[in-house]
């Protein structure tokens, strides 16, 4: 069903996110009445070539206060689309696009415009009376997405306290999307136990997962087979392990510096250190392996086809970034952030480039974010097989899983994508 209506009004607000910045959120309604309500997340560890955030600068809030976006929005992008009839999402989206103007949305804010963009999604959805999910959905039948959860968080999520960004797990056993969040709830609870026991439980990193006191990189590998054991479940059967290395973080012109370890890799070096890692651990999936400016095409041949290798920082939600790659073979993956794009048609398209190109997708969530739960209307909108938005705590997290689980009661369904959609869990098991 099209879109017939005229947006009637939009109004841009400062809310706060969960590392308690501001951030923009915008309502826009429609001419029936239709009310849709959008909200821009925030990254840490962020691509050189993502859209840019409209940020004010100076010293008031760090630098991160939204008043010249939110002027923006309720000035110049307000009084552009008022009275305007956009058929469709794309529609909308190229006009933000063009009264932009710039390759990286900095002149209007990609914090601005991804919360219009999601504004206008969200009031369509409103006008044809569906939830957002549906009314994205394209393929029959939907499915929720395997769900990635973290279980420590470091990098620039944790000051820096260990060099890899992201240790988590993926239930690659579990048969629903619930057993998934029950097993994980387990192994994280436990973690939680056994670090307290050590003493070495010192709180939770940004998206919830646990602080990494560990002496070294490896020492969290061990930490998470040891808690999946301790939970009663089989490593690398029932979970398996999955890492964010995010390298853009800390390393640059082929140069890895491990400050906890108190190593520095070249290319070949940091991925032999991967490689021995996956021979030791159940590691299923590496996201951002090498830094963006590397040779990732080095990446696959190194590390083997039997482990996915997602791109973020490298691709940036960018459909030609993506269409490269594939040229390329330097990922199988990719990581769908919409706030790095800009706007739901650019992130779409850079998705079905990614499906085009035989990758599966990994819908994301950033550091920051807020009780907004549209993220996992687009992952199963979509189609995507997997889903990230950080760890087993905190609630713009848990306020997630939980709407996914909502969404698998309507969907009437809460089965997770084919097995035969993973081959490298296949291929591990
Ligand atoms: C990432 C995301 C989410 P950030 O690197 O994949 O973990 O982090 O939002 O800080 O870029
Ligand atoms: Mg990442």
């Amino acid at each position: 069903m099209g879109l017939d209506t005229t947006i009637a009004k939009l109004h841009g607000r400062q809310v706060w996110d969960s590392r308690g910045r501001p951030t923009v959120e915008v309502d826009l309604w429609l001419s029936d009445g239709s009310l849709g309500r959008g909200v821009a997340p925030a990254g840490a560890s962020r691509g050189s070539a993502e859209a840019v955030d409209l940020r004010d600068g100076g010293s008031a809030l760090g630098g991160f206060g939204v008043r010249n976006a939110l002027s923006l929005l309720n000035g110049e992008i307000a009084k552009n689309l008022q009275g305007k009839h956009f058929t469709n999402q794309a529609e909308l989206d190229q006009e933000l696009i063009e009264l932009d103007g710039t390759p990286n949305k900095s002149r209007l804010g990609g914090n601005s415009l991804i919360a219009t963009s999601l504004a206008f999604a969200q009031a369509q959805a409103a006008h044809q009376q569906q939830p957002l999910w549906q009314s994205l959905c394209t393929s029959t039948p939907a499915h929720l997405p395997l769900p990635e959860i973290q279980l420590f968080g470091g990098g620039a999520h944790a000051a820096g306290r260990i060099d890899i960004q992201d240790f988590m797990l993926i239930a690659v056993g579990a048969q629903t999307f619930g057993e998934a969040l029950e097993w994980t709830a387990e192994v994280y609870r436990t973690a939680g136990e056994l670090l307290r026991e050590s003493g070495l439980l010192a709180g939770v990193a940004d998206e919830g997962g646990w602080w990494p006191q560990f002496s070294s990189n490896e020492e969290a590998l061990e930490w998470s087979v040891r808690a999946i054991e301790a939970a009663g479940f089989k490593p690398g059967q029932d979970l398996a392990i999955s890492l964010d290395v995010a390298a853009s973080e800390f390393g640059q012109s082929g140069s890895y510096r491990l400050s906890r370890d108190q190593r520095v890799l070249n290319r070949v070096e940091m991925l032999e250190l991967l490689k021995n890692w996956l021979k030791h651990y159940p590691i299923i999936s590496l996201e951002d392996p090498l830094a963006e400016d590397d040779d990732w095409k080095a990446v696959i041949p190194a590390l083997g086809s039997s482990v996915q290798v997602i791109g973020d920082d490298l691709l940036v939600t960018n459909a030609s970034r993506v269409q490269q790659a594939a040229t390329h073979q330097s990922c199988n993956a990719l990581l769908v952030k919409p706030n790095q794009a800009g706007t739901l048609t650019e992130t779409k398209a850079a998705l079905d480039a990614a499906h085009a190109a035989g990758w599966q997708a990994v819908v994301s969530a950033r550091s920051g974010e807020t009780e907004d739960v549209a993220i996992v209307h687009l992952a199963v909108g979509w189609g995507a097989a997997q889903l990230k938005v950080g760890s087993f705590s905190r609630s713009e997290r848990m306020a997630k899983w939980n709407e996914a689980l909502r969404i698998g009661e309507a969907l009437g369904s809460t089965q997770l994508p084919p097995k035969d959609w993973f081959p490298w869990h296949q291929q591990n098991v």
